[in-house]
């Protein structure tokens, strides 16, 4: 008796469990679309490398904190194992006159593989919280918890996850120095410093260049979410798609959204110029300002503001991104 008992009662969950999995066609094609990750992307622990860089202090060129972080990044890169470790240290001038002292930095995780996917985000911050109402704060350095440090603790907690489990295409890692010295009233040439230096001395010979790039940049906001930003859309659709395809089998359809962004200058406009079609994942359609996180370029811009749940839903995407390529 027990015995029948127990199996209707497992017929019946089964009979539920059939008729849940057949509602309707577009569900069951979202669900053999699903992805399986193949290694767990740690809010947690990139959160904690967010906090490590925003604990240097404004990382600013010239700056003490800005000495420390990079020295950070380039131990934290062995630490996970690249196979090399690249500085290009050089000289740049602001728009201002000043002369800024910059760190590319990138790790190479499989160096010799042909087929490579390059992701960067810059680390270096504002020295102006140009943005707060009160104008006697416009002086300060903020500590871009959000603008510098999400982007790249995001990718160190991809470098550490494609540690535990190799892709099979290589990945180049680049953070970028002095993308956000530019002159607030200029749309030009003053931003993205660190970047336009690269492109002219491209540590690849012609024929080894990635195939793409994806910028991680303001990747932490509270709610964050992430609209196809317009230059990637009008450069790179493809790699666009791809992205918030993955985001959408990823279960991030709710973050990643399928519909057209602001139209950015930031760093990908330059690599773009070097020759690597490349993307940006960043917020400009906040409700609240319709543009970016309403904490850009303010000293709000800390760790009070930051969201695990945008770093785990950028960082998984771009990371299955990774291990969908060979
Ligand atoms: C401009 O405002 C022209 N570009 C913004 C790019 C940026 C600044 N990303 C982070 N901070
Ligand atoms: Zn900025």
């Amino acid at each position: 008796m027990k015995i029948i008992n127990i199996l209707s009662l497992a017929l019946c969950w089964l009979i539920v469990a059939c008729s849940a999995k057949t509602e309707t066609a577009q569900e069951a094609v979202a669900t053999s679309e699903e992805m399986v990750s193949q290694a767990e992307f740690n809010a947690d622990s990139a959160y904690r490398n967010v906090k490590t860089q925003v604990d240097f202090g404004p990382r600013v060129p010239g700056m003490e904190g800005h000495d420390k972080c990079a020295k950070y990044l380039v131990s934290e890169l062995k630490r996970y194992g690249v196979d090399t470790v690249i500085e290009q240290k050089t000289t740049v001038t602001a728009f201002n006159g000043d002369k800024l002292p910059i760190n590319n930095i990138m790790g190479q995780i499989n160096k010799g593989a042909v087929t490579r996917v390059l992701l960067l985000a810059h680390w270096d911050t504002r020295p102006w919280a140009d943005a707060e109402k009160d104008k006697s704060k416009h002086t300060t350095p903020i500590l871009g918890a959000n603008d510098g440090g999400s982007g790249v603790g995001v990718l160190l907690e991809i470098a550490r996850c494609l540690q535990e489990r190799k892709p099979m295409i290589g990945v180049d890692i680049l953070f970028v120095d002095a993308e956000d010295y530019g002159n607030s009233g200029d749309n030009e040439d003053t931003w993205c410093l660190g970047t336009q230096y690269w492109i002219k001395n491209l540590p690849y010979s012609p024929s080894r260049k990635p195939q793409y790039g994806i910028l991680l940049d303001m990747v932490g906001g509270k709610d964050a979410k992430f609209h196809r930003e317009y230059v990637s859309q009008y450069v790179a659709p493809s790699i666009v798609d791809k992205v918030w395809t993955t985001a959408v089998a990823s279960g991030y359809g709710d973050v990643f959204v399928n519909e057209l962004g602001g139209s950015i200058v930031d760093d990908h406009v330059y690599v773009n110029q070097g020759g690597i079609p490349c993307i940006d994942i960043i917020e400009t359609l906040n409700p609240q300002t319709m543009s970016f996180n309403p904490t850009w370029h303010t000293l709000d811009d800390n760790m009070s503001n930051i969201d695990r749940q945008s770093l785990k839903a950028v960082g998984q995407t771009v990371l299955n991104v990774i291990y969908n390529e060979q």
